[in-house]
């Protein structure tokens, strides 16, 4: 039987963008370092990684889209939070925000992934975000370099 899977490590010269929500920037400041440090730790070069600020978690899948109409990008990591609050916008800016981000992946066919945090409150955000569960920027950003070698294989 044969197995196709990607490794986790940079495809050398492949270029990542972060695109990061000023939004919750509390949390979301962690997740960008969360990130960075899994494209530097597995092998990426400072010089292939860019970092552009978004306003909210509703801006994200424009922006993302804009970057890979752009040709410049491989892969991109998407970072962000949105927080429960007393109205439905939580529910309004998610949802547009998962589903925005998932469908410029696929007319793209690149890899971006979700590093989207969907909270009820700012505590579960902040666990998240290089606390007791983890550092979800980190995770987000080994999925892209995961799936730019799985893309190459594919
Ligand atoms: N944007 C977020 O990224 N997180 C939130 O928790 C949030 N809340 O709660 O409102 C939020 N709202 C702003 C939204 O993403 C847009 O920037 C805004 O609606 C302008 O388009």
């Amino acid at each position: 039987m044969k197995i196709v899977e990607g490794k986790l490590r940079v495809v050398e010269g492949k270029k990542v963008a972060i695109v990061s929500t000023r939004w919750n920037h509390f949390v979301v400041d962690r997740l960008v370092e969360g990130a960075k440090d899994a494209f530097l730790r597995h092998g990426g070069e400072e010089e292939n990684l860019t970092h552009i600020l978004v306003p909210g978690a509703f801006e994200l899948p424009m922006v993302v889209e804009k970057l890979l109409e752009s040709g410049k990008y491989d892969g991109v990591c998407a970072l962000g939070a949105v927080i429960r609050g007393a109205t439905p916008h939580f529910d309004y800016v998610s949802a547009e925000a998962t589903k925005g981000i998932a469908s410029v992946s696929l007319k793209h066919k690149k890899p971006v992934s979700f590093g989207l945090l969907t909270t009820d409150n700012i505590e579960q955000s902040i666990e998240r975000a290089g606390t007791k569960a983890g550092n979800k920027g980190f995770e987000a950003m080994s999925v892209v370099i995961e799936l730019l070698d799985l893309y190459e294989n594919l």
